[in-house]
């Protein structure tokens, strides 16, 4: 198995099940070195909870990666999430250039929005930033709705495969290089996730589980990350976080307490299963 030292940027919702609170368990899973820098630090995340506190970490980047750079740590991959602001975003490109290695991996996530809509706390200002890191990156896995703001088409509930088309095509011409287009379901009882990269267009197709569940986003991601890395082609390492998140949010749909993020945990040695 590949060891590599992968950094991720994002925020700590304290509460929840999301962003570094997934990330850092599953890429340690998929035996990679994994190396956080927190974006913003929340109590909960934002989605379905009201109140929550907001600690930005915006200033501390330029002196981290000072630190980082006058250590000589390099990393071989990094990968983002939820970010706290647009000025974050300029911060968050700099770090990838002063401290990715000669060969460093770059996956966004633009963790800034779902069903039609950005998150509290976003504009199209965000928007604009996330642009310049993602069109930049190795890698983007957005959901459709972040797809359809990267590049300013209108967000459809019904769609098909046309639609969809359409969007790649336009992430495609505004600079993307290999995408991951998640939540894409061209039945009611499906959906699945569409990869674009150098071997042309592929789609994955799952169960749909009609009980939405927060932070699903991120616990895809970071197995997509973590697979990619052991080795996995896009294809493979897309289908292994498909199924992982499938199994994780089954393990979660009895609980009616359970309205936050989901029970990855347990459904950790299988993910471990797949990568073999
Ligand atoms: O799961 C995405 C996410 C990450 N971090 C925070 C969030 C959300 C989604 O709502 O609010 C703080």
């Amino acid at each position: 198995m590949p060891y590599n030292k992968i950094l991720t940027v994002q925020d700590i919702s304290c509460f929840g099940q999301c962003s570094l609170t997934v990330a850092l368990p599953i890429l340690s899973a998929a035996g990679q070195e994994t190396v956080i820098l927190p974006s913003a630090v929340l109590s909960t995340h934002t989605a379905g909870f009201s109140g929550y506190t907001f600690r930005d970490l915006t200033d501390d980047i330029p002196k981290i990666c000072a630190h980082w750079q006058k250590e000589g740590i390099h990393f071989d991959a990094v990968y983002t999430g939820y970010l706290g602001s647009a000025k974050q975003i300029g911060y968050v490109k700099e770090l990838i250039a002063k401290t990715g290695g000669e060969k460093v991996v770059t996956f966004v996530d633009p963790a800034m929005a779902d069903n039609g809509k950005l998150y509290p706390g976003f504009d199209l200002a965000f928007v604009d930033e996330m642009k310049k890191l993602a069109f930049g990156a190795d890698f983007i896995l957005p959901n459709i709705t972040e797809a359809c703001y990267l590049v300013r088409k209108e967000y459809k509930e019904v769609y098909d495969e046309t639609y969809i088309d359409g969007l790649l095509e336009s992430l495609k011409r505004a600079g993307a290089k290999n995408i991951i287009l998640t939540g894409v379901g061209y039945t009611p009882e499906t959906t699945g996730v569409v990869v674009l990269d150098e071997n042309g267009k592929s789609y994955y197709k799952h169960k749909k589980i009609s009980r939405g569940s927060h932070g699903t986003g991120d616990v895809y991601a970071s197995a997509f990350v973590g697979a990619h890395m052991n080795g996995k082609s896009a294809y493979q390492a897309a289908k292994i976080a498909a199924d992982y998140t499938v199994r994780c949010i089954e393990g979660t749909v009895d609980d009616d307490a359970h309205r936050y993020g989901v029970k990855f945990e347990p459904a950790l040695p299988y993910y471990i299963d797949l990568l073999k």
